[in-house]
């Protein structure tokens, strides 16, 4: 379990790769989870990727994730509503590292507050499935720390 990196993916994820290219890009959910695998298992973790589509599901999931290294949380709109998140992730104690594919910033402003930055360890956004991967190796590297 400490050697266990959670990916966790919220609503419409499950849609990657199929729509909005020019936002989102091209890969699907499925290529983000083998990219995911690649670099756990460059740094010897294994891992949990999830996706859903609900907000108590993602407070399960996060719940789930404890005694694990950390967390990547995509999670995606419920990022910009969701206060039972950023409590959850205060409840739970786990790194968790925010990520977002899209420059939240560069676009409407209701995408620019969100509930889970002030409890994250740290937050990636803008760099597509690129940020998962950094998102991984700053856990790996958190590992001794
Ligand atoms: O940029 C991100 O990763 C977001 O978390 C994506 C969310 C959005 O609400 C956040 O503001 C930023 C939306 C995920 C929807 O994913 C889709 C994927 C393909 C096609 C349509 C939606």
């Amino acid at each position: 379990m400490p050697d266990t990196v959670h990916v966790l993916n919220g609503p419409n994820l499950n849609l990657l790769g199929t729509r909005e290219p020019e936002v989102y890009g091209r890969t699907t959910l499925a290529d983000l989870e083998a990219a995911c695998r690649a670099s756990c298992e460059r740094h010897g973790l294994d891992l949990v990727f999830r996706q859903t589509n609900h907000e108590g599901e993602l407070v399960t999931l996060l719940q789930q994730a404890r005694g694990s290294l950390g967390v990547v949380l995509n999670a995606a709109a419920y990022t910009h509503t969701s206060v039972a998140l950023g409590d959850a992730i205060k409840a739970v104690g786990l790194h968790v590292v925010e990520v977002h594919l899209s420059n939240v910033f560069a676009r409407e402003p209701f995408r620019h507050h969100s509930y889970i930055s002030p409890v994250a360890r740290g937050v990636i956004c803008g760099l597509g499935i690129d940020g998962y991967r950094l998102a991984i190796d700053a856990l790996a590297a958190s590992r001794n720390s």
